[in-house]
């Protein structure tokens, strides 16, 4: 049986990054080394640090990783993109150009047998939510905000949000980093490992597992939670028949996620090691 595929955060494209070209290279390159095995690759949000889409303008680069999207969408696997929170205000551009089944919401999905709840995973951590954080999320899917946004030149605005999106992985920079100890403002580029992500809180305090575990009490049929947005590699048993997977990141962890019908793998992507 062919296999289905989970991947998210890659954050491509991020000014906080020194190597994006190459971490671009690398996703790719997974990409084409699955590209026979796959019936189907979930992306499952924040795999730009930045995309805004105008009705006629989509934001430069890529090209590798939508190139890439193209071909494997030509030759009939499904790709699917849910947006995350870096990423939401997309057109059609990935769907008629690239082929990609653009998910806009969380999905309960049956693959092959089983069933899947796949979301990016912002938004859902309700128990821990801050009023900026929450003001943020209304903002970023105000219809008014967006359309207010899109009056503004392209060339202003999407370096704007670029830059917003670096200094907001600015703020997860180690604090042991000797360079950053110069000018914090204007950092020079930064490798991926010198970020760190807030460890996971465990089971009664990490809220995705905690929306999961409330979710379940309702939908009882459910598999499989998938989530992205929080940068840990997170494989959690919920019940006798029920696990919780968070992806991780593409950023340096480089984790997916594949279903072959009947087990749920994750692992890291070791370009030159990993067998796929
Ligand atoms: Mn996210």
């Amino acid at each position: 049986m062919k296999q289905i595929y989970f991947i998210s955060d890659a954050h491509l494209g991020s000014l906080a990054l020194k190597h994006s070209r190459t971490q671009e290279r690398r996703l790719v390159n997974f990409l084409d080394q699955i590209k026979d095995k796959a019936e189907a690759i979930y992306m499952l949000g924040d795999m730009f640090d930045f995309w805004f889409e105008y009705r006629a303008v989509v934001p430069k680069g890529y090209t590798r990783f939508l190139g890439k999207l193209s071909e494997l969408t030509d030759s009939g696997v499904e790709v699917h993109y849910f947006c995350g929170n870096h990423d939401l205000w997309m057109h059609d551009y990935l769907s008629t150009e690239c082929g990609v089944t653009v998910h806009r919401h969380a999905e309960t999905l049956d693959l092959n047998g089983r069933i899947f709840y796949l979301a990016h995973g912002d938004g859902l951590d309700y128990r821990d939510r801050s009023w900026k954080t929450r003001l943020l999320f209304w903002g970023f899917h105000n219809k008014w905000l967006r359309r207010l946004a899109s009056m503004l030149p392209p060339d202003s605005f999407i370096p704007f949000g670029r830059n917003w999106a670096k200094h907001s992985r600015l703020k997860r920079i180690k604090k042991d980093v000797p360079q950053f100890q110069g000018d914090v403002k204007n950092p020079v580029g930064y490798e991926s490992f010198d970020f760190e992500e807030e460890p996971y809180m465990g089971e009664d305090r990490e809220g995705l597992v905690l929306y999961a575990k409330d979710y379940l009490k309702t939908h009882p049929t459910i598999n499989y939670f998938i989530f992205g947005h929080r940068h840990i590699d997170l494989d959690l048993v919920l019940s006798q028949e029920c696990r919780l997977v968070i992806l991780g990141e593409w950023m340096s962890l480089f984790t997916y996620a594949v279903w072959d019908g009947e087990h749920l793998f994750v692992d890291n992507f070791v370009e030159g090691e990993t067998e796929l």
